[in-house]
């Protein structure tokens, strides 16, 4: 069984490296705190899981039914040659009972279920639920750092590459089927990348010819395929095909949707191929939404087909049902706590000290322990110039691009006092842009920081030509006259965004810089976000690694970041952004642990002696999990590689019969053909 190390076996290990080569930043970051009391033990990559065949394959009790009622393929036929074999070795509380229900509480809603052409299903590990990938990053959390080679396989088993870097074949597990039976091969490989995201129409996950610098994809069997670069690369590049970019669709049910197979259909008809009131979905993951009822709740029954089992033969996942009940984020933490949820992200500080006073008590459903602060909000400034709706915003946007007045904004931000809005204690830290300093790729060396200065900020903004020059309190804007006003877009439903946001306000109007607060509903937020048509955004950022959701943070494409789009008149880089986009790729041709952090402290120094946006605070986060739950690893971090949904790997949680919730929808499985 296990014993228990401490999280610094991993991040020490990782930092370590990420001193390498620190170079000088202007003002020094305050000394950190860290609240991490995480202890687990670390393994090897080959002791999660392999692939191979059992001689004797068990199932969940009622699928026995089905099967001996003629209703399901017996589970030998569901399963691959060689499924996937999770070892039982490894999981916390040993080898589980089926049965049972899971509860989720998220605050987002289902956008659809057509994931390839970039809909989400509302978060908070929904998405995870139904989407799998061709790789996986969420259980490295638990990876000795001398087996951190790259991602771990899931659809794709195994891969290679050429000698020189150009090509790498894939290898998908052979007999997957997706929850309708249809078979999952390479006929969805070459949907997935061709028709979505080659497809500039569509708005997937990767953007069009970023992959790799132009990759192409070559089908070379049912099972196998092979992407050809333009230019050597490596193996970390692999890591951008793991959840959320590297996830095929079902191409038998979508492609009657596509306007390239179907001349009837546009694009947007496309998009809403798998609507989120059509049930079943159909998919390759552990359980499969049967039934949403808006606003209230998304039911998921196992998945008959899953494609992984124990090293006892049990096919999983052992719990029948998944509920998803859509109410608000800070909810999850409320219901968590009081034990009608069984899981939470604590992400909202302004319910940590409460939190952690229930979960303190020995009759608490959940125990709580934080992790490193990964959780980082900043404001995200327009760039795009030329996008300019007119002539104020036009202005408006090329001060954004003027570094002295992004040094101007953060000088005017009293980061202890945004912090202490959010939640009193020792939770927050100043926040530069970059990586939070729970990613393994932060250096505090490589961080330049803007201490709260009010007198910096006025001569910074003077120096502009911003005078208030009709007295109202409002600097006015050199050109227009106008007075300088902000919109500022913040998700409704995220209290710690709107406490930050009214902290912001006010401090921003000390200097004479109007911020008018826009709140959106969290469904339509991505979306107007992808489309630019916004002016400043405050939200909280997921830069932990380079390598995911890098068009969030990076202008790697002419459609990333958000914040600085190409436009139809094209984009003109900052002349930093270049440098960072070349970093990118650099960090991604490159299996040189070494190198890669050289990379990576050369983009955070980019990114925060040039404000590319305005930090605000940084948080950790701590995993709340229902005690009757079992398997929910001890120390999974809420977000490391990815977020706690897949570094837990929620297939292998089960619940003693004992304490297992009775099911909606007891003795159904998703129809099949
Ligand atoms: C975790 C996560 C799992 C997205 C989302 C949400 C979206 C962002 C971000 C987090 C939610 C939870 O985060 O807050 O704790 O459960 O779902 O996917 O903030 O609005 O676009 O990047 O991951």
């Amino acid at each position: 069984m296990f014993k228990l190390k401490p999280l610094s076996g991993v991040v020490s290990t990782l930092c370590a490296t990420a001193i390498l080569a620190t170079p000088a930043v202007a003002d020094q970051m305050p000394p950190e705190k860290s609240l991490a009391g995480l202890n687990y033990e670390l393994i090897g990559r080959d002791d999660l899981w392999s692939y191979k065949s059992l001689s004797k394959y068990n199932e969940a009790p009622f699928l026995s039914e089905l099967v001996a009622a003629g209703k399901l393929p017996k589970v030998e036929d569901r399963l691959p040659a060689e499924p996937l074999v999770h070892n039982s070795g490894v999981m916390s509380d040993g080898v589980g009972t089926y049965g049972g229900v899971f509860r989720h509480v998220i605050g987002g809603r289902p956008e659809g279920f057509n994931w390839l052409a970039g809909q989400h299903q509302g978060w908070g590990g929904i998405n995870m639920a139904v989407q799998e990938c061709l790789v996986r990053q969420g259980p490295r959390w638990q990876v000795k750092p001398e087996d951190q080679t790259g991602p771990l396989p899931n659809l794709a088993k195994s891969w290679e590459w050429n000698s020189d870097m150009t090509e790498l074949t894939m290898h998908l597990v052979e007999g997957v089927k997706w929850s309708d039976g249809d078979a999952f091969d390479t006929e969805d490989i070459a949907f997935w990348y061709n028709d979505n995201v080659e497809d500039p129409n569509v708005n997937a996950r990767i953007s069009q010819g970023s992959f790799g610098g132009g990759a192409k994809l070559e089908v070379i069997d049912a099972h196998t395929f092979k992407f050809v670069f333009p230019a050597a690369q490596s193996n970390t590049l692999v890591e951008g095909l793991a959840y959320i970019q590297g996830c095929p669709g079902p191409s038998h049910i979508l492609k009657e949707s596509h306007p390239k197979y179907n001349s009837a259909k546009t694009y947007d008809d496309y998009l809403n191929a798998a609507p989120s009131d059509k049930m079943p979905v159909v998919g390759l993951g552990a359980w499969i939404p049967v039934e949403h009822k808006p606003d209230e709740i998304v039911i998921l029954r196992r998945n008959p087909f899953y494609w992984k089992v124990d090293d006892k033969g049990n096919q999983l996942p052992y719990i029948n049902e998944m509920h998803f009940k859509l109410t608000t984020w800070d909810d999850r933490t409320t219901q968590a706590v009081a034990g009608t949820g069984d899981w939470s992200n604590m992400e909202n500080p302004g319910n940590f000290v409460e939190a952690l006073k229930q979960s303190q008590d020995a009759s608490s459903p959940v125990s709580a322990k934080f992790g490193p602060r990964t959780l980082a909000w900043r404001i995200e400034l327009n760039f795009a110039q030329n996008m300019g709706k007119d002539e104020y915003e036009k202005e408006l946007r090329g001060l954004f691009r003027n570094i002295d007045f992004r040094k101007a904004m953060s000088h005017s931000i009293d980061r202890d006092a945004v912090g202490q809005a959010l939640a009193r204690g020792p939770f927050a830290y100043p926040y530069m842009g970059g990586y939070a300093t729970g990613s393994p790729y932060y250096n505090a060396d490589s961080t330049s920081y803007t201490p709260f200065d009010q007198a910096k900020a006025g001569e910074l903004l003077a120096g502009l030509g911003l005078k208030d020059t009709d007295g109202n309190g409002v600097l006015n804007m050199p050109g227009t006259g106008q007075d300088l006003v902000i919109d500022m877009t913040y998700k409704a439903q995220r209290n710690d965004d709107r406490k930050q946001m009214d902290a912001v306000t006010s401090q921003l109007a000390e200097v004479g810089i109007r911020v008018l607060p826009k709140s959106v509903d969290e469904t339509s937020f991505d979306p107007m976000r992808n489309s630019g048509d916004f002016t400043a955004i405050l939200q909280r950022a997921n830069f932990i690694l380079p390598t995911r959701e890098a068009c969030g943070n990076l202008p790697v494409s002419d459609i990333c970041p958000a914040f600085h789009l190409s436009g139809s008149e094209g984009r003109e880089l900052m002349p930093f952004e270049a440098e960072l986009s070349e970093l990118v790729s650099s960090f991604n041709s490159t299996d040189d642990a070494g190198k890669q952090t050289e990379h990576a402290n050369r983009m955070q120094q980019l990114l925060t002696e040039n404000v590319y946006n305005v930090g605000l605070v940084q948080v950790p986060a701590a995993l709340l999990v229902n005690k009757r739950v079992r398997n929910a690893h001890p120390g999974t971090p809420v977000f490391m590689y990815e977020w706690a949904e897949d570094g837990v790997i929620r297939e292998r949680l089960w619940v003693p019969e004992d304490q297992q919730m009775a099911e909606l929808l007891p003795g159904t499985v998703p129809t099949y053909q």
